[in-house]
């Protein structure tokens, strides 16, 4: 495959770069791709250097797959010229996602809608990939009715000029600011831009990304989204409420059989999932499951995930491979 990583110099472009390699997906022709700023620049990938190009020479070499991690404007311009061209794009951004001619993808839950003729994919938002991984298997067997859900967010999710902006704080140097507000020692309760309901964007990803994931609009989901200072992945409380009663052991039981979910719940040992431990890892880790004695039918989940990982790259690279496996490139 002829594989072009747009946005290749970014946050999630690296960790791309690092999945792709890992995973040994089958490249013959690697196109790694960023602004004009850093047209001929180098970057490596498996120990050969690269030439980053520009966008218009990357459409013209006319690659098989595109994996897009360059902000929703590039997405929105430069993703159906590479379709046209017959790429198949990849699209990290939120250009895409509630466009409803597109699908918006985590394999585990609804690769199976792809077809051949999908020219431009949406990744989900990182917050709502791994929230969703645990609740797919849940509605299938409970029906949720409602989701209330508070995140715990790693500045990674904005990008290298908010990880540099915590550093400067921890070192105590005065430096540009990625954020209206210090980070360090602080929570921000605001997540990318404010809707008219009052809600930010980010709660409204995962309200409606959700229910287009899972396939069912019932699903009701009310969230509420913050920053605080962790660089290893985002952190979430998650209240589930279900139609149909439930046992917590095979609640636990359908967790620990889905696929890039791991279990890790024992309270005797203090064992639970933590951003410092899942950076770097590709799994989703679903902890604290417990009853919400407050009402019936209702569930409590800790879960945690490197937002870089399998709340972008490696969700993108594992629909890439999922094309692949099913000749649908
Ligand atoms: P560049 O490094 O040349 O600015 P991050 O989200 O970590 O800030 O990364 C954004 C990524 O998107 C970078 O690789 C950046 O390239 C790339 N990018 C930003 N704007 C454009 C653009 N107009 N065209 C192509 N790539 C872009
Ligand atoms: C954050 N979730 O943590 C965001 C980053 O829609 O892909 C990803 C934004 C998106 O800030």
């Amino acid at each position: 495959m002829k594989v072009a990583v747009v946005g290749a110099t970014g946050m999630v472009g690296q960790v791309m770069l690092k999945v792709l390699a890992e995973r040994n997906f089958p490249i013959t022709e690697l196109i790694p791709v960023a602004s004009e700023r850093s047209v001929g620049n180098e970057i490596e990938y498996k120990g050969k250097k690269y030439k980053v190009v520009g966008l218009e020479t990357a459409v013209s070499m006319k690659p098989e797959i595109a994996l897009f991690s360059a902000g929703g404007d590039t997405s929105k311009e430069w993703a159906p010229k590479f379709a046209a061209a017959g790429t198949t794009v990849i699209d990290n951004s939120s250009a895409w996602r509630m466009d409803t001619t597109k699908k918006l993808v985590v394999p585990e839950i609804n690769a199976g809608e792809l077809t051949k003729d999908d020219k431009i994919i949406a990744n989900p938002n990182c917050s709502t990939i791994q929230m969703v991984l645990a609740l797919a298997p849940l509605h299938k067997k409970y029906n949720i009715k409602r989701v209330v859900v508070s995140t715990y967010q790693s500045v990674t999710g904005t990008g290298v000029k908010a990880v540099k902006q915590l550093e400067n704080e921890y070192a105590g140097i005065e430096g540009e600011m990625a954020y209206k507000y210090p980070i360090h020692r602080n929570a921000i309760p605001q997540i990318d831009v404010f809707e008219d309901n009052g809600y930010t964007k980010e709660e409204m990803k995962m309200t409606r990304e959700t229910k287009k994931i899972i396939g069912d609009d019932s699903i009701q989901v009310t969230a509420t989204t913050v920053r605080i200072p962790t660089v290893g992945g985002h952190s979430e409380a998650v209240n589930v409420e279900f139609t149909n009663d439930y046992e917590l052991a095979d609640i636990r039981t359908i967790l620990e059989n889905t696929d890039g979910i791991t279990v890790q719940d024992n309270i005797a040992l203090f064992d639970y999932p933590m951003p410092l431990y899942a950076e770097g890892k590709d799994d989703v880790f679903v902890g604290r499951i417990r009853r919400d004695e407050s009402q019936p039918n209702t569930l409590n989940l800790w879960i945690v995930a490197d937002n870089l990982r399998k709340g972008a790259a490696t969700n993108a690279v594992q629909i890439a491979e999922y094309l692949v496996a099913n000749g649908l490139v």
